[in-house]
C-alpha cells in the first residue's frame, strides 16, 4: 500500500453535512437526482431529516415557511437546471417575504457550462439566481464548504432575512481532502443574527412623536411576528393603550379578540390616525403605499421600525425612522415611553364601538343557512372559525382570492405565527409546501384553507403530506373556478371560460388515492364536524368543501387592480 492511500479522506458530502449541522440545520426539503441523490442518502444516514416533495417549488416554499416560523433558515436541495429553477420560485418568494432560507443546488461541471458545451442539465445557475435572492454564492472547492455554508446562513438570517442560493459546483461535489485537515476547518459560527441597536436620538424622536399623538395607531407586520418578541410588543401596546392593526400574517401576535384590535375597522383607523407606528411592515401595496384615499388623502406622521435602513422613506417621508432589530427597538421605545399617559380614551372607545358594530354586522352572515352543496364563503368559513377557535395552536395556511380574503377577515387567530398566506406577492402555490414546512417545525396540526384554483398549484404534494403522515387538513373551497365557477365563454362557443374548472370535482378522492382520508362537506354542520374529527385524528385529511359555483367575486377584495378591456372611444 502506498503512503498516499493511507491518508484518511473526507469527502464533500461529509463536509457539507457537518457544516449544515454546525449551523443548526436539521431538516432538508427537496427532490433528489443527479448529482445530489447520494448526498441525501448520506444526510439521512447521518441522522438528518429529509422531506422529499413532488415539486421543487413546494419544497422551497416549505423551507421558506420553516425559516419564517423558526428564524433558522429552511434548506431546499435541488438538482440542476429545471429542478433548480423550480426551487428558485420558492426562494424568490422567501426573499420577497423576508424569510430566511437556503437553496442548495447541484450544478453541471463548470468547464462545460462556461463554454456552453451542452453538459447534462447545463445552466448558469449562479447568475440566474442572483436577481431573485438576497445573495448567491458558489462553492468551488471542498475546503471552502464550512465558510460557504456559514456565509449563506449568516446572510439569510441577519439584517432583513431572505433566501440565499448556494451553487454546489460539480468539481466541489466530487472533491475529497485529508480528513484531519477538513475537520480543522469545520466550525460553529458565532452570533449569526446579531442585535442591531437603534440610535438613542432616533428613539427619543420616535417617543416624543408618539407622546404628542391624539389618535395614535400601531401597525404590526409579519416582521414583528418573525422577530419573536411577542410579550414585549404586547406590553408596549397594552402599556400605552394604543390601538393596533395587524397585517394578515401578524394576526394573533396579540389575540384577534383583544380590546385594542382595530382589524375590524381598518378603513376607519387608517384615515383617522394622526401618528402611526409601523413595526415590521412595509408601506407597499398592502398598505396602499402609505398614501391616497386609504389614508384619508393626507400624509401621516409615521414612525417606522425596520432593520433595513433603505426601507425608510421608500414610499412616503417617515417622520421618525427607527432602524434596528425589533427586539432592541421595542425595548428602547418602552424605556423612553415610561410614564406616558395612555392613548386618549375617546379614540380607543370610538374604535371599540365601531369594531363591535362591524363584528355584529358580520356575525349573522356567518350563520346563514344554505341548501346542501350551495355553501358560500361566509357560512363555510364561519364553521371553520368556530372549530379553529378551539385549537389555537393550529397553523392556518390560506390562499386563493375569495378563500383568502374571507379567511383573513373571518378566522380569528389567538397565537403568534399561526397564519401563513399568499404574502407580499399575493401568490398562489404556497399551499402544500407551507403545510409541510409548518407541520414539520411546529409538530402541531395545520389546516389549509385553499381556493380550488390555489390548491392546484401545489396539490400533488398532498402525497408528501400522506407519506410523512403529517397532521395536515386541507380544505378545498370548491366553487369550481378562479373567483367563481359559473362564468361562460365570452365567445359563446363550447370551450370553458378562462376562470372555470370541471364542475363537481371531488378533490377528496385525490387524497384517498394516496392513502389519506377524504371527506366531502356540503353544509357548514358537516364541515364543522369533519374538520374537528380531522384535527383531532392528526391524520392527513382533505375536505372537499362544496360551494355554490356563484360564490365569490372577481379578484376577491382587490378587484380594483384589474385592468378592464377598453372599447374604442366614439369619434
Ligand atoms: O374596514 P373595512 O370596511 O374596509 O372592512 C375591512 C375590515 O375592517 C373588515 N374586518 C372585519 N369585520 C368584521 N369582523 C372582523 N373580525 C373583521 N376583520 C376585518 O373586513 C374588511 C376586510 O378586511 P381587510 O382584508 O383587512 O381589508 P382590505 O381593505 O381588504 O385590506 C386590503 C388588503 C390589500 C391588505 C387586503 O385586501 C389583502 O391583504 N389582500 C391580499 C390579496 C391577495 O393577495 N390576493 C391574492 C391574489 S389574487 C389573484 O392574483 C389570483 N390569481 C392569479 C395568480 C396568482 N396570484 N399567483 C400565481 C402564481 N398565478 C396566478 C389566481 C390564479 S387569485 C387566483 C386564484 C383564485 O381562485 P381560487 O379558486 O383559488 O379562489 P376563490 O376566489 O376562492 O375562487
Ligand atoms: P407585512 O406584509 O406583514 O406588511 P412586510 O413583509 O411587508 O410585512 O414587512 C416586514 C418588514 O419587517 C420588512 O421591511 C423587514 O425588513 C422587517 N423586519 C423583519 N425582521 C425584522 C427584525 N427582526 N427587526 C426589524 N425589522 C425586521
Ligand atoms: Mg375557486
Amino acid at each position: 500500500m502506498s503512503s498516499e492511500t493511507e491518508v484518511e479522506l473526507i469527502d464533500s458530502f461529509s463536509m457539507l453535512i457537518e457544516s449544515l449541522k454546525n449551523n443548526g440545520i436539521q431538516n432538508i426539503y427537496g427532490i433528489p437526482g443527479i448529482p445530489v441523490t447520494a448526498l441525501v442518502r448520506s444526510w439521512q444516514a447521518e441522522g438528518g431529516k429529509y422531506f422529499g416533495c413532488r415539486h421543487e417549488t413546494n419544497a422551497a416554499m416549505a423551507a421558506g415557511v420553516a425559516g419564517y416560523l423558526t428564524g433558522v433558515p429552511g434548506v431546499c436541495l435541488t438538482t440542476p437546471a429545471p429542478g433548480f429553477l423550480n426551487g428558485l420560485a420558492g426562494a424568490a418568494n422567501a426573499t420577497t417575504n423576508g424569510w430566511p432560507m437556503i437553496l442548495l443546488s447541484g450544478a453541471a461541471g463548470r468547464r462545460n457550462t462556461d463554454l456552453q458545451q451542452g453538459a447534462f442539465e447545463e445552466m448558469d445557475q449562479l447568475n440566474a439566481a442572483r436577481p431573485h435572492v438576497k445573495a448567491a454564492y458558489r462553492i468551488n472547492h471542498i475546503s471552502d464548504i464550512p465558510i460557504g455554508i456559514a456565509r449563506a446562513v449568516r446572510t439569510a438570517v441577519s439584517g432583513r432575512p431572505g433566501a440565499v442560493y448556494v451553487d454546489l459546483s460539480h468539481e466541489m461535489l466530487t472533491g475529497t481532502m485529508p480528513a484531519a485537515e477538513g475537520e480543522k476547518l469545520l466550525f460553529k459560527p458565532v452570533d449569526p443574527t446579531p442585535r442591531q441597536l437603534p440610535c438613542p436620538n432616533a428613539v427619543k424622536r420616535a417617543a416624543d412623536l408618539l407622546k404628542s399623538a391624539k389618535k395614535p395607531l400601531v401597525i404590526l407586520g409579519k416582521g414583528a411576528a418573525y422577530a419573536q418578541v411577542d410579550s414585549d410588543i404586547k406590553a408596549l401596546i397594552e402599556d400605552t393603550g394604543i390601538p393596533f392593526l395587524p397585517m394578515s400574517m401578524a394576526k394573533g401576535l396579540l389575540p384577534d379578540n383583544h380590546a385594542q384590535n382595530a382589524g375590524a375597522v381598518r378603513s376607519y383607523v387608517l384615515p383617522e390616525a394622526d401618528v402611526v407606528l409601523i413595526v415590521g411592515a412595509r408601506l407597499n401595496w398592502l398598505l396602499a403605499n402609505g398614501q391616497g384615499r386609504t389614508w384619508g388623502n393626507q400624509l401621516k406622521k409615521f414612525i417606522q421600525i425596520d432593520i433595513l435602513p433603505q426601507e425608510i422613506d421608500s414610499n412616503v417621508p417617515i417622520a421618525a425612522p427607527l432602524v434596528g432589530d425589533i427586539a432592541s427597538c421595542i425595548a428602547a421605545l418602552r424605556t423612553a415611553l415610561k410614564g406616558m399617559p395612555k392613548a386618549p380614551a375617546d379614540w380607543l372607545a370610538g374604535i371599540a364601538e365601531r369594531a363591535a358594530a362591524s363584528r355584529d354586522k358580520l356575525a349573522p352572515t356567518l350563520a346563514v343557512k344554505t341548501a346542501p352543496g350551495m355553501m358560500n364563503y361566509r357560512n363555510s368559513l364561519g364553521a371553520v372559525r368556530d372549530v379553529l377557535a378551539k385549537y389555537p395552536n393550529t397553523t392556518l395556511v390560506n390562499e386563493g382570492a375569495n378563500a383568502l380574503d374571507n379567511g383573513r377577515m373571518i378566522i380569528d387567530q389567538y397565537l403568534p405565527r399561526k397564519r401563513i398566506d399568499s404574502g407580499t406577492w399575493g401568490i398562489m402555490g404556497i399551499g402544500m409546501g407551507a403545510c409541510i414546512g409548518a407541520a414539520v417545525v411546529t409538530g402541531e396540526p395545520v389546516v389549509a384553507i385553499e381556493g380550488d384554483s390555489a390548491f392546484g398549484f401545489s396539490g400533488m404534494d398532498v402525497e408528501t403530506i400522506v407519506r410523512y403522515n403529517l397532521p395536515v387538513t386541507v380544505c378545498i373551497m370548491n366553487n369550481g373556478g378562479i373567483y367563481k365557477g359559473n362564468e361562460t365563454n365570452a365567445g359563446g362557443y363550447d370551450d370553458p371560460s378562462p376562470t372555470s374548472f370541471t364542475p363537481g370535482i371531488r378533490y377528496d378522492k385525490m387524497i384517498e388515492a394516496f392513502g389519506g382520508v377524504g371527506m366531502n362537506a356540503t353544509t357548514p354542520e358537516e364541515l364543522s364536524s369533519m374538520l374537528e374529527t380531522a384535527i383531532k385524528s392528526r391524520k392527513p385529511t382533505l375536505i372537499n368543501v362544496v360551494l355554490d359555483p356563484d360564490a365569490g367575486v372577481e379578484s376577491g377584495r382587490i378587484s380594483g387592480l384589474n385592468i378592464e378591456r377598453k372599447k374604442k372611444a366614439a369619434a
